[in-house]
């Protein structure tokens, strides 16, 4: 049924081109579905294939490669950015760099250790690097030389061992290649350009010999569960399906969007960002690293704290996608202990609480009137509430009867209340998790949720008042922060995200307002401009912001401009002109004060 309607809408898309690009068009759609095997499968076949996965919610990634013995430093000198991107970064040559591979010897390796530790993290897959853009394989591959078994004195099998070890402790297990860039192979891609003559060639004939072989040896002798592909550079239809071919032997292999060519795969992959709503019709996944470098990096101490990761996947999966988070172990094969710590503290809440998360979907709320976020498994409506509202604890617009409220970490059934307008209410509960508290809410049925848009009245005074918990917001990072009474948008770190409010103006009101922001922004890391639009249409109110004290910091700005509104109802829209630093702003409110 999808299928069908994605191929209408592509030939409705193609109508208005000439007719010779309307047939190469089709042409390619044809042959992208025909090397995929899976394009023919049924939604309920598809989902039978993705149900393990959908289930797990939270996985392992792995970035171990020859890159972790330098661990981010050459000749003496530190290298920028992350450290599996040393090679391109540094522009070592290929002989050079491949003098790392006689010292690759992780004598602390220890597969099972690795497992143990996702298992204990709560985590129910892993996911490894098999081979990264510096072209060296972690497995032993009869494609290439430049592989564990052939170029260093290690002699074992990383990819085998692990895979066996995810197997002991019942995860599944997923590989990570690199198909098109690899620095080290004749004629591999490279996307910031080649910088050795060794690297010329023929990057078809690359795929050919080395890539389409290594994923073939991949699928036949680890069985993974996943193929995570990266980087889809210059991938031809004939590439693809030398790649795809094994795949029809491995036909439950679960594979992301990034093969290239038009193969959508089975995953979208946001990376280092959370989106603000899930992805519609499609399995997601978001991948990000504990500090700023996938594989190791001796420097690189900017790791995220516990709570914010376990929020990351708290947030992540209220919207119906998996967390994929990253560790890079060293050159030994020892992950760093602040990895470690982190992952352990967050299974130690997904043991008491993991209900909330494992085998959930989105949170059917549009709003909710607290700081936290809602997912639903069955009849179970579960809530993460990041901080209890000091107001006490209310859930807006759920139709479907509450029968009990439990927390659970500690079993505690909490008072329930309900007020003739449906709201139901919760009593406080003896403990708060100082990260989140899980409220298990046990329906009479699968929670049926029906809330009022919201349409913003003038106040008396006649100022419209507009919060960011009232905000509806469109794009990939903003949300709302907070959403207890003092909430705020933030990671607003796309411009191309914007956020509105439908207001409504009474019989005989025309007026003139004045717009006015309550925003924060730190220093150095804003400067942004911003334009009003309302209904669609520039206002010509606009403004740059100048910095607060901090993030935190929040002063009323007035922009430039006045806003006519007449009678009826409005969109009005806050929409990013320029963002030259980290993010647009941090916004608690808009107020438009009427002009006298
Ligand atoms: O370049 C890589 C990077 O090193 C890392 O592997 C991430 C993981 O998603 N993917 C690439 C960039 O998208």
């Amino acid at each position: 049924m999808k299928r069908t309607l994605v191929a209408l809408s592509a030939s409705l898309a193609l109508a208005g081109l000439p007719l010779k690009t309307q047939l190469a068009l089709a042409q390619q759609t044809t042959l992208t579905r025909s090397i995929d095997p899976r394009a023919g499968e049924t939604k309920a076949q598809r989902d039978a294939r993705m149900k393990w996965w959908r289930e797990a919610r939270y996985g392992l990634f792995i970035h171990w490669g020859l890159y972790s013995i330098p661990g981010g430093i050459w000749k003496d000198k530190p290298i920028g950015g992350a450290s599996e991107h040393l090679m391109a970064t540094g522009k070592v040559p290929v002989a050079d760099y491949a003098t790392l591979a006689p010292q690759f010897n992780p004598t602390q390796f220890d597969a099972n250790r690795w497992a143990e530790l996702a298992k204990r993290a709560g985590m129910k897959y892993v996911v490894i690097t098999a081979k990264h853009h510096d072209g060296f394989a972690l497995f032993s591959s009869q494609a290439s030389t430049f592989d564990i078994q052939d170029a260093t004195p290690f002699k074992r099998d990383p990819i085998a061992e692990l895979a066996e070890a995810c197997k002991k402790q019942g995860l599944a297990f997923g590989v990570y290649y690199s198909q098109a860039q690899d620095w080290h192979h004749a004629g591999g891609a490279a996307w910031v350009g080649q910088w050795d003559s060794a690297q010329k060639g023929d990057l078809h004939q690359y795929v050919r010999s080395v890539s389409a072989p290594q994923v073939k040896e991949l699928l036949t002798k680890y069985n993974p569960a996943i193929l995570w592909w990266d980087t889809p550079v210059d991938m031809s239809q004939e590439d693809i399906k030398a790649i795809m071919a094994p795949f029809a032997q491995a036909p439950n292999v679960i594979t992301n969007n990034r093969l290239g060519n038009g193969v959508e795969g089975d995953t979208e992959t946001p990376e280092q960002r959370i989106p603000s709503t899930g992805f519609k019709d499609r399995d997601w996944e978001v991948c990000m690293t504990i500090n700023d470098s996938w594989g190791y990096k001796s420097l690189d101490v900017d790791y995220k704290s516990s709570e914010s990761l376990l929020r990351n996947l708290i947030d992540i999966t209220s919207k119906g996608g998996n967390y994929l988070l990253n560790v890079g172990p060293d050159g030994q094969g020892v992950i760093p202990s602040a990895e470690v710590e982190r992952l352990e503290t967050i299974g130690r809440w997904l043991k008491a609480n993991g209900d909330s998360v494992y085998g959930t979907t989105a949170n059917p709320f549009k709003r909710l009137s607290f700081e936290g976020r809602a997912t639903v498994k069955g009849n179970r409506l579960y809530l993460n509430v990041f901080r209890w509202p000091d107001a006490g604890l209310k859930l807006e617009g759920l139709q479907t009867p509450v029968q009990s409220a439990t927390v659970l970490a500690t079993g505690q059934k909490l008072q329930l209340l309900k007020a003739v307008d449906g709201t139901v209410r919760l009593s406080k509960p003896m403990k708060l998790d100082e990260v989140s508290t899980t409220i298990m809410l046990q329906l009479a049925g699968a929670p049926l949720v029906s809330l009022p848009e919201v349409v913003l009245a003038p106040q008396t005074g006649g100022n419209y008042n507009l919060s960011a918990n009232e905000a509806t917001m469109e794009g990939d990072n903003i949300q709302v922060e907070g959403a207890d009474g003092e909430g705020n948008i933030g990671y607003w770190t796309n411009p191309k995200d914007t956020v509105s409010w439908k207001i409504s103006v009474p019989e005989n009101q025309t007026k003139t307002y004045q717009v006015r922001l309550e925003y924060a922004s730190e220093p150095g890391k804003t400067g942004s401009a911003v334009a009003i639009h309302l209904d669609g249409v520039a206002s010509g109110i606009t403004g740059t912001l100048a910095s607060t004290a901090s993030w935190q910091d929040y002063r009323p700005m007035t922009l430039q401009g006045s806003l006519k509104l007449t009678p009826g109802t409005h969109i009005v829209r806050i929409v990013p002109l320029s963002k030259p630093n980290y993010g647009v702003m941090n916004l608690r409110r808009v107020t438009l004060i009427p002009i006298p």
